[in-house]
């Protein structure tokens, strides 16, 4: 167990704990990844699980965009779906696709078979985590997570899903199966962000990509006592903590009940709301990150430009109407098609503002 760094000076640190921060801090989500050539290169070498469980690389991979861009946070290079394989599921992340599984987790049989995560194999990404403290210097290191939901529809549906029509038969028509897969998940959940936590990153996010496929009401039965027992369970380390989804609007209220209240609390915001309207749906104290559209970014700068000015006032509008800070980052992920140069020009530009 490693201590933690002590980075009071960092504004992405100051922003996420309610602090005043020197400058809008700002960070992409897939930061890395294949908009940048040298991480193509680099996963020539390597398929994509192969990187995430070989500790130099995921720590070399996490570094790329730092030395590109001069952002306010470095996110681990991992996937949502690394605790799973390493609690024995076979699976693969396909090129152009994403996360696969072999056999789908959709009976009780099936979900009564799944193993806990095995610490043997989850240590190389705990490592990939001790490297990269010694080797970030002043820029806080986010650990991350699937929210037990998004979890579940990849397990349950086989991979990618628009509708998520499996996953949601489960939850409605066989409760208890639901309620045994969330409980497994929640504990996977748990296991890999205290290793994060434990081997030293600075803060954490829980990405519960998919939640926004669900309705308010199926939110808070089915979705929201686990992705809470997360929260809840983690509170003690003190470390902040962002929770964010796409197409959330109507669960921004239930998402930031999720996170533990009186804690560094953050909720991630996609480009369909404004951070002034978020900032009157989460709960008092909770801060907000977001949400540039990623497609803006493909649109020439002038629009980049105008579209940045405007996240970054309507966080500062944000602030005032009682968010307890802002994180300037994307609505979702950076796009393969996106110009590095438009990224490096966007962090300069939101810093100078
Ligand atoms: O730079 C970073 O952001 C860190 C790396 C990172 C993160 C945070 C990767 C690498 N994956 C993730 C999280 C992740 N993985 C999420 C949550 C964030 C989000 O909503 O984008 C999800 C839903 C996944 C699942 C996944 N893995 C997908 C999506 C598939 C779908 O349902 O549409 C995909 C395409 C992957 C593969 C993957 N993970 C990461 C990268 C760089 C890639 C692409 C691999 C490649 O082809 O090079």
């Amino acid at each position: 167990m490693s201590t933690r760094r002590d980075l009071t000076e960092s504004p992405y640190l100051a922003a996420v704990t309610g602090r005043k921060a020197s400058r809008v801090p700002v960070w992409f989500m897939r930061q890395a990844g294949r908009s940048l050539p040298e991480y193509r290169a680099l996963r020539e070498q390597h398929s994509m699980l192969a990187a995430c469980f070989e500790p130099e690389v995921a720590c070399e991979l996490t570094l790329q965009p730092l030395r590109r861009y001069d952002v306010d946070a470095a996110i681990l290079f991992s996937d949502i779906v690394v605790p799973l394989r390493a609690a024995g599921i076979d699976l693969d992340i396909v090129p152009d696709v994403g996360p696969v599984i072999s056999d789908p987790v959709r009976t009780a049989a099936d979900i009564d078979a799944m193993k806990p995560l095995d610490p043997q194999a989850i240590q190389p990404i705990f490592q990939a985590v001790s490297l990269l403290v010694a080797a970030l210097g002043d820029v806080p290191l986010i650990g991350f997570a699937g929210a037990p939901f998004t979890l579940a529809s990849y397990l349950v549906e086989g991979g990618p899903s628009r509708n998520h029509p499996r996953t949601k038969a489960m939850m409605l028509a066989e409760p208890a199966s639901w309620h045994a897969l969330m409980d497994k998940l929640t504990d996977l959940t748990l296991g890999f962000l205290r290793g994060q936590i434990d081997a030293g990153v600075d803060a954490i996010q829980v990405f519960d990509s998919w939640a926004g496929t669900l309705s308010l009401s199926d939110y808070r039965q089915y979705v929201l006592p686990y992705s809470g027992r997360v929260f809840a369970t983690l509170a003690e380390h003190g470390v902040p903590m962002t929770h964010f989804g796409v197409g959330t609007a109507e669960l921004l209220g239930a998402m930031s009940q999720a996170l533990q209240p009186g804690t560094a609390t953050v909720v991630g915001v996609d480009w369909r709301t404004s951070l002034t309207d978020a900032a009157a749906r989460v709960q008092p104290g909770t801060g907000l990150q977001g949400n540039l559209d990623p497609v803006v970014l493909l649109a020439g700068w002038p629009a980049v430009e105008r579209a940045a000015r405007a996240v970054v006032d309507d966080g500062r509008r944000a602030v005032d109407a009682g968010a307890a800070g802002h994180v300037f980052n994307l609505g979702h992920g950076v796009l393969p098609e996106t110009d590095p140069g438009v990224l490096t020009e966007l962090v300069s530009l939101v810093h100078a503002l």
